[in-house]
């Protein structure tokens, strides 16, 4: 229910008499059980607090959190939030950690040096600093309105739509369309489908029949996605058929744009420094293999997130970290950052490990953070952004929706093992995090900057630590690996990660290769 849930939360909070931060909102908002931990969240804030703020919210987190460890370490997942070290009392990294990386000398046959005159780097859609959202009602309205409008804007030249409010008052068997976003799902008792869209002006069901065509789609439908339904009035004009089902799309015929030289970028996510499974033996291949003549021609270095293993992100993280300070593993990323040939452009966004606020869109790291990732000058923007490399555009996301769209979809259509597949779903919705209040977490801005506005060249990302890529309508979708080995939680749930994997694309062909280092 993509407008009711955080207007609840709202409205429930200023009948007790409180007004809320943001985030606060936001953190309920996107709980399992958002009342039972509205309920915790004031039971634990001072008497006389007037507002909930998030600190409240977190404290209810960790205490819920710090129960459900006794019985079950894995159920807050979804719900907590990573408690970032001050780094008041900085601490050096672990012994173990000692592998602190020298700058690299190259090999013997070093690569020529790069005409960096030449390098055009463009960003899009970089919301670092442009952050507007109170966490406020009228934010998710806002947010949601936005939404309607643009992903409306690309079905409403498709069909012959109406509004949800005046549908109700044609004449049974009508034909109709409407453009909405999904408000519901659910099953009827004789195995049909009832999808509920909603626009600026209400709500109307959809009937998708189990022995039509579009029935099999409707298993790849998420809560909150753009969608344009066509069909006919149900005789009490209640209800609608469907007939046909639009998805706003990339359309068949998008002709990516390329390099007009032979330059290639090199995509990676999830380097995990400061983890105890961090492979620095394959960090260290690659960035040796960038010195050698072999990668002459790799000029463009972005990584999608996961910079450094943080703190406090997973239950029973810390027992596998091999840094424990957030800042001290910052400056080892930094350190391992130096390795790779100065004269590479490189382009980075956060993830979910790393040291800024969880909920999408995440702004670029914070001045202090900048200013400890400063090897060969980094572009640091948002989660997610768009960067255009000599004409070839990027659209660079971390992933944290790519769970989100495994776990709802059937296994043939999204899985693990093929990342890329999950990833074409995210680009048929235009949209990289559809579902609100779900396992993704989402912050309402006065623009939804986590819509797929245009189509981008190239789709990065990374996150779920697999290797995989693929075509999607001619737009080349990549989700790197990681350079962590399998951990413990992974290997509770079967996870193989593909780590140490170098994917590298000819920003002139879209052609990818593969170098491995591990
Ligand atoms: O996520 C790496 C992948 O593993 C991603 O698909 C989430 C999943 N993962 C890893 N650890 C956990 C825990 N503890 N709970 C749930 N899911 C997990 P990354 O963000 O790099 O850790
Ligand atoms: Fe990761
Ligand atoms: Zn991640």
């Amino acid at each position: 229910m993509p407008l009711e849930g955080p207007a609840r939360i709202v409205s429930e909070l200023t009948s007790r008499g409180y007004n809320a931060e943001r985030e606060a909102v936001t953190l309920i908002a996107s709980a399992d059980e958002p009342f039972a931990l509205l309920e915790q969240a004031i039971d634990g804030a001072p008497e006389n607090a007037l507002v909930l703020e998030t600190a409240h919210v977190r404290a209810a987190l960790e205490r819920a959190r710090g129960d459900a460890s006794e019985t079950d370490t894995t159920a807050l997942d979804a719900t907590t939030d990573p408690p970032v070290s001050t780094g008041t009392q900085p601490t050096k990294p672990a012994s173990s950690a000692g592998s602190v990386p020298v700058e690299t000398k190259g090999s013997d046959a070093p690569r020529s040096a790069i005409d960096t005159s030449r390098q055009a780097v463009a960003i899009t859609n970089d919301m670092t600093g442009e952050s507007t959202g109170t966490g406020e009602y009228e934010d998710f309205v806002a947010v949601f309105r936005d939404r309607l409008e643009r992903l409306g804007s690309k079905l409403r030249g498709r069909v012959n739509h109406r509004p949800a409010t005046s549908i109700e008052s044609m004449p049974g068997g009508s034909e109709v369309a409407m453009v909405g976003l999904v408000n519901d799902i659910r099953s009827t008792a004789s195995g049909h489908w009832l999808v509920e869209l909603e626009d600026a002006t209400g709500t109307f069901p959809w009937l998708v029949m189990k022995d039509r065509e579009y029935a099999d789609l409707v298993e790849e439908l998420l809560c909150d996605e753009a969608l344009a339904m066509e069909g006919t009035l149900a005789d009490d004009s209640g209800i609608a058929f469907v007939d046909s089902m639009y998805f706003p799309d990339v359309p068949r015929t998008h002709q990516p744009s390329t390099a007009d030289r032979h330059v290639q970028a090199a995509l990676i996510s999830d380097v995990h420094v400061g983890s105890q499974e961090f492979m620095h033996d394959a960090w260290n291949g690659f960035t040796d293999w960038l010195h050698t003549e072999d990668a002459e021609h790799v000029e463009y270095l972005l990584i999608a997130g996961d910079m450094v293993e943080g703190v406090g992100v997973y239950p029973n993280q810390d027992e596998e970290l091999d840094v424990v300070d957030i800042y001290d593993q910052y400056e080892l990323f930094n350190e391992y950052l130096k390795q790779v040939p100065g004269d590479l452009e490189i382009v980075m966004i956060p993830g979910n490990h790393d040291a800024v606020r969880l909920a999408e869109p995440q702004p670029g790291f914070n001045e202090r953070l900048r200013g400890i990732m400063d090897a060969h000058d980094p572009r640091i923007v948002s989660n997610p952004s768009t960067v255009t490399l000599e004409g070839v555009s990027v659209l660079m996301y971390h992933g944290v929706s790519l769970d989100e769209v495994i776990a709802e979809l059937p296994a043939e259509k999204a899985s693990y093992d093929e990342p890329h597949k999950a990833m074409y779903h995210l680009l048929k919705k235009r949209h990289v995090a559809p579902q609100f209040g779900g396992h993704t977490r989402l912050a309402p801005e006065e623009k939804d900057y986590l819509i797929i506005d245009e189509v981008p060249d190239i789709f990065h990302t990374g996150h779920v630590h697999k290797l995989g890529f693929g075509k999607y309508h001619n737009v080349l979708a990549i989700n790197s690996g990681c350079w962590q080995s399998q951990t413990d939680f992974q290997k509770s749930v079967n996870i193989n990660p593909d780590s140490g994997y170098a994917p590298i694309v000819d920003l002139d062909t879209l052609d990818v290769t593969v170098q491995k280092f591990s």
